[in-house]
């Protein structure tokens, strides 16, 4: 819709969504109420006219049309893992017969097998929680992927990760990720967060480290001078409330620590798991996972819509829906197809790109830390 028809449509008298589109482009902080009240709403329009407010609100003039993405490659060390989310298709038994491990050799021929190696630059790394899998294979790892690829930013270990490495050494967080950011360490990814809420938790990943604790490392990460992302897991059974209160302590955690740079709102897939697909996500609730992020987080710069969790068609209609970021070209994603999605494992620079400009906006290449690469403006393919 054209600007003006868009202030037409959020403010006509009748529309009880109006009054935070003047909040919100005031820079006035939304309450959870008002989260509420909005996320409720059967008006999608006006819910996506007024993250879009947010975003375009809180971005440069000279960046708004602008969608990042990311060259990536995942690399994910071995699925043999000591946790039991009820969600998690990935993991396997170390005695299964589809376990595996990689060393960090495998690693690296891993990624040399890779032909478009040589325009990376990020690796994503996640793995399972494996006794065999310490400090010193992560650090050797770390070491050896700078060694080879230096110039690629190293995005790995999820807070649930350094928590359960910190416990295997028998030392805290705090002793353990200056040795990991020594090794090459450069940031953390979102993973791990789930839903914050102790109710969903008890029901679906008892045994991982509570909310507080995810929170806690991930802001000890900014204290020394390491950006992160932060996810949030619907479709877990949790309530819109739930949802909301998720964002909500990302919020507060930010206004505390500030190194959050992307949020993103993932959806639950129900192949091979123990989770009930009833809780399953409609389009319109992801979207409004989106808008409701973005409309909340007033101090997190960038929302994602992982292309891999939802679809390339959905997202880029969730680029109306305050994202500003799609991910990357990921390689070969395992942890989401495992539970049944049924995207490609990857995409190409050019699909991205493509995506994202028949979507109307900017394609951006970025680094992790979102240091432009490359803007596509029409001369570039
Ligand atoms: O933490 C697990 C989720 C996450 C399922 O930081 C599932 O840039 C769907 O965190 N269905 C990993 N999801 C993905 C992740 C991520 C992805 C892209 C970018 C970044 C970033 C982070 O996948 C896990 C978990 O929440 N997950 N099982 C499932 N059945």
């Amino acid at each position: 819709m054209a600007p003006s028809l868009v202030e037409d449509y959020i403010t006509r008298p009748s529309n009880p969504l109006g009054r935070y589109y003047h909040k919100i482009l005031e820079g006035e902080r939304i309450t959870r109420e008002e989260a509420v009240e909005i996320y409720n709403s059967d008006d999608l329009l006006a819910i996506g006219i007024l993250a879009d407010t947010a975003r375009i609100a809180r971005t440069p003039a000279d960046v708004r049309d602008y969608v990042y993405w990311v060259h990536n490659f995942h690399i994910n060390p071995t699925n043999i893992c000591e946790a039991n989310c009820r969600f998690c298709s990935f993991k396997k038994g170390p005695k299964s017969p589809f376990a595996y491990v990689m060393s960090v050799d495998d690693v690296i021929e891993q990624v040399n097998n890779y032909p478009m190696k040589e325009g990376l630059s990020e690796f994503h790394i996640v793995s399972g929680l494996y006794e065999k899998q310490g400090l010193e294979y992560y650090r050797d790892l770390f070491v050896a992927l700078k060694k080879n690829f230096p110039k690629v930013h190293l995005k790995g270990l999820t807070a649930v990760e350094l928590d359960y490495i910190a416990k295997l050494e028998g030392m805290t967080v705090e002793e353990v990720l200056p040795i990991l950011k020594e090794a090459g360490l450069g940031s953390l990814p979102g993973g791990g967060a789930e839903v914050f809420a102790e109710r969903v938790r008890e029901l679906v990943c008892v045994d991982k480290i509570p909310a507080q604790e995810w929170l806690r490392i991930h802001g000890l990460a900014h204290s020394m001078g390491m950006q992160s992302n932060a996810t949030l897991l619907a479709g877990l059974g949790e309530t819109p409330e739930e949802r909301i209160d998720h964002v909500l302590a990302i919020r507060e955690q930010q206004d505390k620590t500030g190194g959050f740079m992307t949020f993103i709102p993932l959806n639950c897939y129900y192949d091979n798991n123990a989770v009930d697909a009833a809780n399953a996500l409609t389009g319109v609730e992801n979207l409004k996972n989106f808008a409701i992020s973005r409309i909340l987080l007033d101090n997190v710069p960038h929302i994602k819509s992982f292309w891999i969790h939802i679809g390339e068609k959905l997202s880029q209609v969730s680029l109306n829906f305050g994202v500003d970021d799609i991910d990357g070209t990921v390689v070969q994603e395992k942890i989401a197809h495992a539970a049944g999605t049924d995207t490609s494992q990857a995409l190409t620079q050019s699909e991205l790109v493509n995506m994202i400009r028949k979507a109307g906006k900017i394609p951006v290449e970025r680094d992790t830390v979102y240091n432009i690469i490359r803007v596509y403006d029409e001369q570039l393919v």
